[in-house]
């Protein structure tokens, strides 16, 4: 990253140079479609060290139709960062809105493996070279501390589990990130609800190495000082805290500042990303006044942005304190042994991630010579392993045998092709040999 760096002493003339002082980025929401727009790239080029793609990585840009995944726009806005010497967030990978038509029909088990799916697709694309994600966007309700409705969360209340546990194994490198609005006030139950959820993962060992706060401030949001204790109480639970599409209607400059210290204030605030370059770009309108330019001119707001950055003391050695990714437990290779079977079907299981206590597994289900109408897999767990959630089959559970039945829609297999389901599971990773057959 090439952030332009500042001699000790001066104070620093851009948000980006004067936020890497203290190790910090200061980012903005950048539109792929205004990227010929040169008032707005100028700005943008100059001020900020971090990129938000403001849509092109949601899920309805990515993956217009299931299992075709599109990465135009995405890249746009990916190569404008990295060739101006910026680093990238992902914009989301999980999300009850802005999912694409075929996804919005879709629910159950094979709402849950389009997920996976979508999570794997886009990530794989974007491995190592991104920043953090947001693997999960907006997944609380707006009041009582629960869980929002939506069609990913009547796939079970694991889901948020399982995309972060799919996102940790497709990249490594990335930040995890949970995301949220109105999770900014600590006295609010959504941020309790939210700050439960983050502790109950990091007891479990299910992998995130951040919290988004969205930080949309407005009339019934509003700023409040309770706000520091809101970033200092997750980042005790030992994840960073972003603060990740600030805005604040009206624009002051004092609760500009305010948010701004209130990062500075906290070691592992890692960065501020504001939603959008100039009062025109956002999504409230200009007449908000939302943001930190007008039109080509720095606001008020911005000159109390860039004196609170220039005032936050200098770290000598600027990291943002980086989670120890927790590295993923390399699994063991499997020794898949399917016995020939020329007309059924052979299964094998393979794993695909695991952490302390669980693992994640792929069964790749084959059919032999023949075309085959239904599979049944079998098979016995090694050491008292138990399923926690499967997708794509039906199962029976008789001690430490399984049996896993094809689902309605995945019974039918041309002879020589395959279909996959997946589990996740408590105990120690293991690959069981399976058996298959076939009616
Ligand atoms: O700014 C985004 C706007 O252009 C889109 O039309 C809108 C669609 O849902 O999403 C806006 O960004 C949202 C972000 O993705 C998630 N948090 C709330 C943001 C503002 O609505």
């Amino acid at each position: 990253m090439t952030v332009p760096t500042t001699p000790a002493g001066a104070a620093a003339s851009t948000l980006g140079a004067a936020a890497a002082q203290s190790g910090r980025y200061f980012g903005a929401a950048i539109s792929a479609g205004r990227l010929g727009d040169s008032q707005y790239t100028t700005i943008a080029g100059r001020e900020f060290s971090m990129v938000t793609p403001e849509n092109e990585m949601k899920m309805d840009a990515t993956e217009p139709n299931r299992g075709q995944f599109n990465f135009a726009n995405g890249d746009r806005v990916y190569n404008w960062a990295v060739q101006n010497g910026k680093r990238v967030r992902g914009h989301t990978l999980a999300w009850h809105s802005q999912q694409p038509g075929w996804m919005q029909s879709l629910s159950g088990s094979s709402l849950r493996q389009a997920m996976i799916d979508h999570i794997n697709g886009v990530m794989a694309h974007y491995k190592g070279k991104i920043y953090a994600w947001d693997v999960v966007n907006e997944a609380y309700s707006d009041s009582g501390g629960g869980r929002r409705d939506s069609n990913l969360q009547r796939t079970g209340n694991d889901w948020i589990e399982v995309a972060f546990r799919t996102a940790r194994a497709a990249d490594p490198a990335a930040k995890l990130c949970y995301n949220d609005y109105n999770i900014d006030n600590w006295t609010w139950a959504k941020t309790q609800g939210v700050y439960n959820m983050v502790r109950d993962f990091k007891q479990r060992g299910v992998p995130i190495d951040c919290v988004g706060l969205q930080s949309h401030f407005n009339g019934n949001s509003p700023y409040n000082s309770n706000y520091r204790t809101t970033i200092s109480s997750f980042a005790a639970l030992g994840v960073d805290v972003q603060i990740t599409e600030l805005d604040i209607q009206g624009g002051s400059p004092q609760t500009y500042a305010a948010v701004t210290n209130d990062c500075l204030a906290v070691p592992r605030c890692a960065g501020i990303t504001v939603w959008g370059v100039r009062d025109q770009d956002s999504w409230l309108g200009a007449g908000a006044s939302p943001l930190l330019f007008n039109g080509a001119n720095k606001k008020p707001a911005y000159d109390a942005v860039l004196n609170a950055l220039n005032a936050a003391p200098p770290t000598p050695t600027p990291t943002p304190t980086p989670t120890p990714t927790p590295t993923p437990t390399p699994t063991p290779t499997p020794t898949p042994t399917p016995t020939p079977n020329p007309d059924g079907c052979t299964a094998t299981i393979t794993t695909t991630n695991s952490w302390p206590g669980g693992f994640q597994s792929t069964v790749t289900v084959q059919a032999g010579g023949a075309a085959i109408s239904g599979w049944t897999v079998r098979w016995t767990w090694p050491g008292g392993q138990s399923i926690s959630s499967l997708w794509n089959g039906q199962q029976s559970v008789s001690g430490s045998s399984v049996t896993v039945r094809n689902a309605d829609y995945n019974g039918s297999i041309a002879a020589g092709g395959s279909t996959t389901f997946g589990f996740t599971a408590n105990g120690t990773a293991a690959t069981p040999t399976a058996t298959c057959t076939s009616p």
